[in-house]
């Protein structure tokens, strides 16, 4: 595996990915093909940098992070700028459950390994399911929540959670027109040179069918 540049090297993107953008941080992508050869996350080589044999993780500062929401407060805690949790409590806290929403409330029920084990003929609907029902609480949350981002108007580690989830929607073909407000802020974020960079369907290892 290629050594990391000064700023660090990441297996698998997302959110963390967007963070390292936004904050200019120099980076370097190690591809993790999560199918090919049975999934290179199972390799012994991925899984002495992360044992829950899962992307991202991301070497930094002579450590291995694991879990975006970690990777992505300790880029905000060692690089400030620019600020990814708000500085206000009541606004830190609804960037925090919205962050938390995502990526432990929907993200892993539709994951790989757990489709794996719902089987191939059910996978859609389940993954469907649970994207739906995140989304529709998330919709209400965020009535009471957004400006021009999910929590205000400054872009924030929700936001960094948000676009990946909605890329998975749009892959599992979940109809997002019950959810007008996910939709705007997606395109929104959308139009940011960080979240263009770091989306889904423009990585290195993108499938040609999910390129974009
Ligand atoms: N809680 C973790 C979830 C990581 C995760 O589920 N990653 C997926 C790709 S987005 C994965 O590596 N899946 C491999 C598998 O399910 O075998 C995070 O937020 O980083």
């Amino acid at each position: 595996m290629p050594g990391p540049r000064p700023g660090g090297s990441t297996q698998g993107c997302g959110g963390p990915c967007a963070a390292l953008a936004l904050k200019s941080i120099d980076y370097e992508t190690i591809p993790i093909n999560l199918v090919k050869d049975g999934g290179q996350q199972f390799s012994e080589e991925f899984q002495a940098l992360n044992p829950m044999k899962q992307v991202p993780a991301l070497k930094i500062d002579g450590i291995t992070i694991g879990q975006s929401l970690a990777i992505i407060e300790y880029l905000e805690e060692t690089r400030p700028t620019p600020q990814l949790l708000p500085q206000d409590p009541k606004k830190r806290a609804y960037v925090r459950m919205i962050s938390d929403l995502i990526t432990g409330g929907i993200q892993p029920l539709q994951n790989l390994s757990v489709l794996k084990q719902v089987g191939q003929e059910n996978q859609l609907t389940w993954a469907q399911k649970a994207i739906t029902s995140g989304f529709n609480a998330l919709e209400q949350i965020l009535q009471s929540t957004a400006g021009r981002y999910c929590v205000g108007d400054e872009v924030s580690m929700a936001d960094l959670c948000l676009v990946p989830q909605v890329a998975n929607a749009e892959r599992f073909k979940v109809d997002l027109m019950p959810y007008p407000t996910i939709s705007r802020i997606n395109k929104t974020l959308l139009a940011l040179e960080a979240f263009q960079v770091s989306h889904p369907c423009r990585q290195p290892d993108t499938p040609p069918e999910l390129r974009a």
